[in-house]
């Protein structure tokens, strides 16, 4: 029996990284072996430490599944109860954002942070193509870099084709296994084949007629970086649906939202329209953005759906 890493999940199949560094490509779970108390589309991702049993074919059987350090998890699509842990054993969350060529929405972007707050994973936003910005998607970069900044994310501007701009994200990046994520045609693979120093991922031009991304990468993959740790590549996703979040637990996960709700008159306030609620009166007074009570909204929204799903 061996241990490794998992360096690429693409569907049932995985790629372990074994400690002597050899590449075992085509390893299959063992049986049926759950992992407690959560219920994803596939017990194994990318990221995870696993023993396998080479086989005299050269395939593997995955036969466990070392305990996580954290994950992060997004359910698989809307209509499913499954999840699917998007990643294992990670320092930072990376979201790259497009405030154009895609354009990404922000209720997107707060889904993703209150996640990764959610499963306490350090997160960060990453503006990326700002080279193709006019006046007002520059100004609205700066409006969302100031208030991501407030609330504590690091915030980072690149454009990924020059080797330049990305020299801050390689020194935040070093030694860090890091999950880079986002909207399909935000760079991401760009990004990763700049970090990397070659060219180890394929990328795609955005489709002409829509401006959206064309699905170009699709297993989720692991990067080793010269200088030393890990990036991730993960599939462009359309949305993140939480998943097991209960109404009166998502003001937690909003930074701003969490703090002023402990001077609500109710303690299970959820500022939807309660007297004495104190997050409704800093909205009021323009100390909690606008857009940011928007996606709190939206989510809540989701939640109460589900209740009669
Ligand atoms: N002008 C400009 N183009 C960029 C930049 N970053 C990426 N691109 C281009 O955007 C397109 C999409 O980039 P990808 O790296 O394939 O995007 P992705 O996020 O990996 O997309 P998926 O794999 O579909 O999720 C490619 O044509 C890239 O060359 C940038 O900073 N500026
Ligand atoms: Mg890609
Ligand atoms: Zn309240």
């Amino acid at each position: 029996m061996l241990q490794g890493l998992v360096i690429k999940s693409a569907g049932f199949t995985f790629t372990v990284r074994t400690d002597d560094g050899q590449v075992h490509d085509t390893c299959r779970i063992k049986g049926n072996f759950r992992i407690r108390g959560i219920r994803t589309t596939s017990p194994v991702a990318i990221g995870d430490i696993v023993s396998i049993e080479p086989q005299a074919d050269g395939t593997a059987w995955i036969t466990g599944v070392q305990q996580r350090r954290n994950y992060i998890i997004r359910r698989a699509s809307n209509l499913s109860k499954e999840s699917q842990i998007m990643a294992a054993n990670i320092d930072l969350a990376a979201l790259v954002v497009t405030i154009n060529h895609p354009k990404t929405l922000f209720t997107f972007v707060d889904r993703f942070l209150c996640t990764a707050e959610a499963y306490r994973i350090p997160a960060c936003l990453i503006f990326n193509k700002t080279d193709l910005y006019n006046q007002e998607d520059l100004s609205e970069l700066k409006y969302k870099e100031q208030l991501y900044h407030s609330l504590g994310y690091d915030c980072y501007r690149t454009v990924a084709l020059q080797p330049d701009s990305t020299r801050t994200l390689a020194a935040v990046f070093k030694n860090k296994t890091v999950l880079l994520a986002g909207n399909s045609g935000v760079g991401k693979s760009t990004l990763l084949n700049q970090l990397s120093g070659q060219s180890v991922a394929r990328t795609a031009n955005l489709s002409t007629a829509h401006d959206k991304g064309m699905h170009t990468t699709t297993f989720t993959e692991m990067y080793q970086l010269p200088d030393g740790g890990w990036i991730i590549d993960s599939p462009g996703v359309r949305g993140f649906g939480m998943v097991d979040m209960k109404s009166e637990e998502i003001d937690h996960y909003f930074r701003e939202i969490f703090q002023h709700a402990k001077k609500c008159r109710f303690s299970n306030c959820l500022h939807l329209n309660e007297p004495g609620c104190a997050v409704l009166k800093a909205a009021e007074e323009g100390l909690i953005d606008p857009c940011r009570m928007e996606s709190y909204y939206s989510m809540m929204e989701e939640c109460e759906q589900g209740k009669y799903r």
